[in-house]
């Protein structure tokens, strides 16, 4: 069985778990608890990843894909079950994958912010950075606000899962930003994304960690 190096608490592995759920693929592939740190490189891990990341997966042939979007692209083309997450038309293709980079964008921005909120001391904390954080994150919801019509009406793809899960992992680390505040449309667009099985299948968690 192909082998996932897996975390609770990651919504890039999330991303990959939805996908592997729309396509019918969850129960196919083993997950493992990996501790992914970006403080301490991890040192198993970067044997088959270099980067050291998370989601990385080991296939049965021996060959290892990372990261998350071609963890998904490896769903999409191992299975015809479920939706198309990359569609085939090049038109529809680019839009999911724009949105895709928009949601694993958004991730980019929410990731460090939470490090320099919760792992940097106080003192050494950059409170221009903070600042550039909560822009970035209020500007891609105000964009996504004004594209949720086009969420809403073309076919489940990639970008659905990217943007979806990035908004959870909102919910998850930064609940008091409350990002459905004045996004009426989004809101619903993220109501109806939340409700699809393969999210539910994999909500966030916070694990002990290693010690
Ligand atoms: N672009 C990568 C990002 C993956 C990523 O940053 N994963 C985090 C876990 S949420 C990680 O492994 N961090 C460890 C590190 O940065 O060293 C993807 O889409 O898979």
């Amino acid at each position: 069985m192909p082998i996932l190096h897996w975390s609770p608490r990651s919504p890039y592995v999330r991303k990959a778990m939805v996908a592997l759920h729309e396509k019918g693929l969850a129960d196919k592939v083993e997950t493992v608890r990996t501790h992914a740190d970006p403080m301490i490189p991890h040192e198993g891990l970067m044997a088959i990843n270099p980067l050291s990341k998370i989601p990385t997966l080991e296939l049965e042939d021996g060959r290892v894909l990372f990261d998350s979007h071609v963890v998904c692209e490896w769903a999409d083309l191992e299975s015809v079950e479920g939706p198309t997450l990359f569609p085939a038309d090049p038109g529809a293709r680019l839009e999911a994958e724009r949105d895709e980079a928009l949601g694993t964008g958004l991730l980019d921005v929410a990731l460090p912010w939470l490090v320099e909120l919760k792992m940097r001391p106080e003192a050494q904390r950059s409170a221009q950075m903070l600042e550039v954080y909560r822009t970035k994150m209020n500007r891609v919801a105000d964009w996504l606000e004004g594209h949720a019509a086009r969420l809403t009406e073309r076919p489940f793809d990639i970008g659905h899962i990217s943007v979806g899960v990035a908004l959870c992992y909102l919910d998850f680390r930064f609940d008091a930003e409350n990002w459905r505040n004045g996004r009426p449309a989004l809101a619903r667009w993220h109501e109806s994304f939340s409700a699809r099985r393969s999210v539910q299948a994999t909500t966030f968690r916070d694990d002990p960690r290693p010690t």
